[in-house]
C-alpha cells in the first residue's frame, strides 16, 4: 500500500506520546519570540510596553503551530484582554480539517514584566501545554505556595511550621538549615514569613518578582535555591506545577480566598474546597505535558536575550513530561544578511 506524507504525519501522530514530540519545539519557538521581543523593552521603565511586546509576538507565533489550542491561563477574561484571553483559541489547526493535537495552554507571556522594564534579573516568557483538562483553571487571585526539587518530595506539608519544613528539606538534601537558601518574594504580607524563615538560621534571598522562575530553579541541582515560600499569583502556580510535573518536583499550595468577590468567583468555578492543599499533580494533572520557556533577562537556569551583530541569542528550557526530556536549547537567530556569520558559543 502506498503510504503518503499524510499517511506517516497521521502515524505519528497515533503514537503515545505525539503531542510532545510534535509540539515541544514549536513551543520553543513561541517563547523565544516572545523573548525577543520584549528584551527590546528591557530597562525603558514601562512594564506595559514589556508585557505587551511579549503578548504580541507569543500570540503571533502561537497562531503558526500546527496545533488546536485553549488558553486556559492567559492574560486575562475575554473582557480584559484582546489577546490571549482565558478561552481564545490559538493554533493554525482549528479551521483546518486535519487532525491536529488538540492541546490546552497557559500562559505567562512575561513573568516579571517589572524585572524586564528595569533590566533586573529573572524575567522570563513562559507557556505550559497539556492535553484536555491537563492544566487547572486557577482563578486569578493569590496562591500560598511551597516549592521543593525531587529529594523533598513528600517531606514537606504546607501546613507544617516554617522550621519543620526547613529541617525536613535540609535532612533530605543532607545538610544544615543553615546552608539552605529560601526564595521569597518581597513583599509586606510575607513579613512574617521572613522572620520565621531568618529564625531559623537559612539563607534568604528576597526578590521582587518572578517565582515561577524560582520554583523551576528548587527544582534544579546545582540552581543554589532550595525552596520558594509565600504566596503570588495562583495562575503562575499552576505553571510552575507543569514544570514540576516534568522536574519530578513538587508544589504545595492553597488558593488565597479572602473576599467575598473572590469566594463566589471559585465557587462559580466549580472548586468546592477553596482550602484544598494542591500539589503539583492536582494543578497540572496532564499525562502529557509540554513546558517551555526562554530567559528575558539572566537568571538562574537562562541566560537573558543578547543581541550582536550577526543576529540574536536566546536560552531556554523546553521540557516533556511522559516522554521524559528536560533540553537546554541555545538558539541563534540570525539577521537576514548576506555575510552573516555563526560563532560557537
Ligand atoms: C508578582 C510576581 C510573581 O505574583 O509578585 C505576582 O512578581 C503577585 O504578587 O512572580 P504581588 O501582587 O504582590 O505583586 C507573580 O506573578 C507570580 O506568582
Amino acid at each position: 500500500m502506498a503510504t503518503n506524507i499524510a499517511d506517516k504525519q497521521a502515524a505519528i501522530r497515533n503514537t503515545d506520546n505525539a503531542m510532545e514530540f510534535e509540539l515541544a519545539l514549536e513551543f520553543a519557538r513561541v517563547v523565544e519570540d516572545a523573548a525577543i521581543a520584549s528584551a527590546h523593552t528591557m530597562g525603558t521603565g514601562d512594564r506595559h510596553r514589556a508585557d505587551q511586546a511579549a503578548t504580541e509576538a507569543m500570540r503571533a507565533t502561537m497562531d503558526t503551530v500546527p496545533m488546536r489550542g485553549t488558553i486556559v491561563i492567559g492574560e486575562g477574561e475575554r473582557d480584559e484582554a484582546p489577546m490571549l484571553y482565558i478561552g481564545e483559541q490559538v493554533g493554525a489547526g482549528w479551521h483546518d480539517g486535519a487532525k491536529f493535537p488538540q492541546v490546552d495552554i497557559a500562559v505567562d507571556p512575561l513573568e516579571g514584566t517589572n524585572l524586564c522594564a528595569t533590566g533586573a534579573p529573572g524575567a522570563i516568557t513562559v507557556l505550559a501545554a497539556s492535553e484536555k483538562g491537563g492544566l487547572l483553571n486557577a482563578p486569578d487571585c493569590y496562591m500560598e505556595k511551597l516549592v521543593v526539587g525531587p529529594s523533598c518530595k513528600g517531606v514537606v506539608d504546607l501546613d507544617a511550621s516554617v522550621k519543620e519544613n526547613l529541617k525536613a528539606i535540609a535532612r533530605a538534601l543532607n545538610r544544615d538549615v543553615a546552608d539552605l537558601v529560601v526564595v521569597v518574594l518581597d513583599r509586606p504580607r510575607h513579613e512574617k514569613l521572613i522572620t520565621d524563615i531568618r529564625a531559623t538560621g537559612a539563607r534568604i534571598r528576597l526578590i521582587t518578582d518572578g517565582d515561577l522562575s524560582a520554583g523551576i530553579a528548587a527544582a534544579v541541582i546545582g540552581t543554589g535555591v532550595h525552596a520558594v515560600m509565600g504566596s503570588g499569583g495562583a495562575p503562575e502556580g499552576v505553571i510552575t506545577a507543569a514544570a514540576m510535573r516534568c522536574l519530578n518536583g513538587e508544589i504545595l499550595a492553597r488558593l488565597v480566598v479572602n473576599t467575598p468577590e473572590l469566594e463566589a468567583r471559585v465557587e462559580k468555578m466549580g472548586i468546592k474546597d477553596k482550602n484544598k492543599v494542591y500539589t503539583a499533580k492536582d494543578l497540572a494533572p496532564g499525562k502529557h505535558i509540554v513546558f517551555a520557556a526562554t530567559g528575558v533577562t539572566d537568571g538562574a537556569l537562562m541566560k537573558g536575550v543578547r543581541f550582536f551583530g550577526e543576529g540574536t541569542r536566546t536560552s531556554s528550557i523546553v521540557m516533556t513530561r511522559r516522554s521524559g526530556k528536560v533540553r537546554f536549547v541555545e538558539s541563534i537567530h540570525l539577521a537576514k544578511r548576506a555575510d552573516v556569520k555563526v560563532r560557537f558559543m
